[in-house]
């Protein structure tokens, strides 16, 4: 065991008060891995709590139960109280404390007991006491499977815990088709399915419950909105904040459709963009030789994986648009 496996082991043998954070707009992953630690800590008799910035998507709503959940923008009180009390915090699921959102980063930044950050996303800032950081695993559920197992743990897991980091591993891989899938990906698949998941219900889930609103959104994005660029294998989709308006539009509505301009045959690179809360949110995809972290990073405040990153600007949806025009061919240069 390395140095680093054994001081979390520690951490977690001689301490009972944890704290669970994860990202702003929990994923699949943020809530699979937060949800699925917290049930290995509560089976080794520890008191565990989750401090999520904001709350997910309904479909992910289900993983939350049996849990002690909290959301902070609904009531930072109590989380605050939550965090002060806790002995060692588990950052889960992103790289650098601004990824829980302005208002609860001061008091993440400013925890008085023991950090440890299990991550998978690129360039980890250094603010964990220990870092567990994997950049080319699937996800971060996969990522605490690994870890559990390497402290010798694996005891504590139980069906639950394995529904949850089944459901991370899930939704960070497009359904286990990502280049980051390996053998021993499909190893721990085994292991979760042996601990009692049973796929198709965590699939039909998180995909079959999708709103009427929500699918013509979809259909009116892909008919109307995209965007094809004549010279490089690229398109991307905006949505301005009345147009989701005019669906309903609800967290989560969006969710995947970056993927499904990916799907469109001979592109590599894919974008969405959507004005939400007056601001502007961006989703990029890219295959092959094509990466977008670092330009997502460039030009959008962004970041994330070299096939997968998020942007955030404060600039209109046409100004934000003119600016992905003026500089996308800069993927494709190398
Ligand atoms: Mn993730």
């Amino acid at each position: 065991m390395s140095n680093d496996l054994f001081a979390v082991k520690e951490l977690i043998q001689y301490n009972t008060k944890f704290v669970i954070v994860s990202h702003q707009s929990p994923d699949g992953d943020a809530i699979g891995s937060s949800t699925g630690l917290y049930r290995i800590l509560s089976n080794l008799n520890k008191t565990v709590s989750i401090v999520l910035p904001d709350r997910p998507s309904s479909v992910l709503e289900p993983f939350l139960e049996g849990s002690d959940f909290h959301f902070y923008h609904e009531n930072p009180a109590d989380c605050e109280t939550l965090l002060e009390n806790a002995e060692v915090l588990f950052a889960l699921d992103f790289n650098t404390s601004s990824r829980v959102g302005d208002s609860l980063k001061p008091t993440l930044d400013s925890f008085k007991g023991k950090k440890v950050m299990i991550d998978h996303h690129q360039n980890p800032d250094s603010f964990a006491y220990v870092l567990i950081s994997d950049t080319e695993n699937t996800s971060t559920c996969q990522l605490v499977y690994e870890t559990i197992e390497r402290m010798e743990l694996l005891h504590a897991f139980d069906v639950k815990a394995a529904k949850s980091i089944y459901l991370g591993m899930m939704t960070d891989t497009g359904s286990f088709r990502y280049p980051s899938v390996t053998s021993n990906t499909h190893r721990i698949l085994t292991k979760l399915l042996e601990l009692g998941v049973r796929p198709f219900e965590i699939h039909e889930s998180v995909f079959d419950h999708n709103r009427i609103d929500q699918l013509q959104l979809r259909g009116y994005a892909i008919s109307q909105k995209l965007e094809l660029s004549d010279s490089f294998p690229f398109a991307f989709i905006t949505l301005s904040e009345e147009e989701l308006g005019r669906f309903n539009y609800q967290t989560g509505d969006t969710e995947g459709l970056v993927n499904v301009i990916l799907s469109i045959e001979g592109i590599q690179v894919g974008v969405l963009v959507s004005e939400k809360g007056g601001d502007i949110k961006m989703s990029f995809r890219s295959k092959n030789h094509y990466f977008v972290n670092e330009y997502a990073q460039r030009y959008f405040n962004g970041g994330g994986h070299k096939y997968a990153a998020g942007g955030r600007t404060k600039l209109t949806l046409e100004e934000t648009v003119v600016l992905l025009r003026s500089t996308y061919h800069e993927i494709f240069k190398s």
